[in-house]
């Protein structure tokens, strides 16, 4: 594989040249079943990084350069792996600091892992042997060990442990299938949402520990302020996002729309024909699963639509039978319970009660029984 090391940098005069020795001099020569080369994603930094980067070209023909305006981070790793991959042909490309702050010998280890298969592998210093610097003062440990915490948290993800650092190698795959939306978060904030992204669209994503240590040259750019607000914007919108164009977003949908047509029904026969609630409730419920069933037939379930006019009629009558389980025993139940205890004038409140322990059942069942992955 054709194998390129992005290095972002602004203002790393003072760092880049012992990187780029200690990876071309050190590190490549270890590594003898990729074609390894470096790219310099330098943002016309203002102490002549590139200029540097210029001299050692001349030593090291493996060694590439590409300039642009300083538009943040993500926008610099946008611009270098779209010149990774049509100028280097690169197969896959890492990101990596150019501070030091990652140890160039981790390289191996992450290619080691990236070759058992994987199409992304992440550094991570919160998990299995991982670090952060012992002399980062405690505000700034709380930083980064909550923000990741609760970055893995709001997206519901347990199984990647360290979300904002930048030492991954991934395969041009996950980059060219990211990267229309990838555009928006020019920032820091390009790490963790690129990194989602690939995980939601069910690339295979792997971990290697990493001892992050601290810069010794050059300052960080990082502006935290800015940075925390950008990343909880992008996690609370994205998760927001998941859930309601999700599955259980439209299930939601159509529920709600069963739920109307159940209520309506169910208020016009108590109400204007004087019905005894719970038999009320039983025709409401009765015109809402048929609603229920067509709409997510065509719609939530819709990758695993019922095709045949006889299996259509087979599994509607399958849903009114396990739906009816939850209508007459958990929802009318409900109903008819506490009517009896507190008197039918609550009707209506008893209906929503029963209707949200309704609501619970029903998702379990449509999972498992109706439109379940494999024919049952
Ligand atoms: N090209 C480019 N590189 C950047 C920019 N901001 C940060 N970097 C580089 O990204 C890497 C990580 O940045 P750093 O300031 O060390 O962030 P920290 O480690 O989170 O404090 C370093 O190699 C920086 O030079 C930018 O706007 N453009
Ligand atoms: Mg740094």
């Amino acid at each position: 594989m054709k194998v390129v090391i992005i290095i972002p940098t602004y203002n790393e005069k003072g760092n880049i040249e012992k990187l780029i020795a200690s990876l071309e001099e050190e590190i490549f020569p270890q590594i003898k079943n990729h074609e390894m080369s470096i790219l310099v994603a330098d943002d016309n930094s203002p102490d002549g990084t590139a200029k540097e980067v210029t001299k050692l070209k001349k030593k090291f023909i493996n060694l590439h350069l590409s300039s642009g305006e300083r538009k943040g981070l993500g926008a610099a790793y946008i611009r270098a792996m779209d010149y990774a991959i049509k100028k280097l042909s690169a197969d896959a490309m890492f990101e990596m600091d150019a501070d030091l702050s990652h140890d160039p010998k981790r390289v191996p280890v992450f290619l080691k892992k990236f070759d058992g298969g994987f199409d992304m592998v992440v550094g991570t210093r919160y998990s299995e042997g991982g670090s952060i610097p012992p002399n980062w003062p405690f505000k700034r440990k709380m930083f980064s060990v909550v923000g990741n915490l609760l970055v893995r948290t709001i997206l519901m993800r347990f199984g990647i442990h360290d979300w904002t650092g930048g030492f991954r190698v991934l395969k041009k795959d996950v980059f060219l299938k990211e990267k229309p939306e990838l555009t928006n978060f020019k920032g820091y904030t390009f790490q963790v949402s690129f990194l989602h992204k690939a995980a939601r669209d069910g690339f295979k994503i792997g971990e290697v520990p990493i001892n992050f240590t601290d810069r010794t040259l050059g300052r960080s750019k990082i502006a935290p302020r800015e940075y925390i607000i950008d990343l909880l914007t992008y996690v609370i919108v994205a998760r927001i996002k998941e859930i309601l164009f999700g599955k259980f977003g439209k299930f939601l949908i159509v529920g709600g729309t069963g739920f109307i047509i159940n209520a309506v029904v169910l208020r016009v026969l108590v109400e204007w024909y004087k019905w005894n609630p719970s038999y009320a409730n039983l025709a409401g419920a009765a015109l809402a699963i048929f609603s229920n069933f067509n709409f997510n037939n065509l719609w939530t379930f819709r990758h695993r639509r019922i095709k045949s006019l006889g299996l259509y009629f087979w599994k509607m009558l399958h849903f009114y039978a396990t739906s009816s389980f939850g209508v007459v025993f958990i929802q009318t139940g409900t109903i008819f319970v506490l009517s009896q205890i507190l008197g039918k004038q609550g009707y209506f409140i008893y209906f929503l009660i029963g209707t949200f322990f309704l609501l619970i059942w029903n998702f379990t069942i449509y999972n498992r029984f109706i439109w379940k992955e494999k024919p049952l």
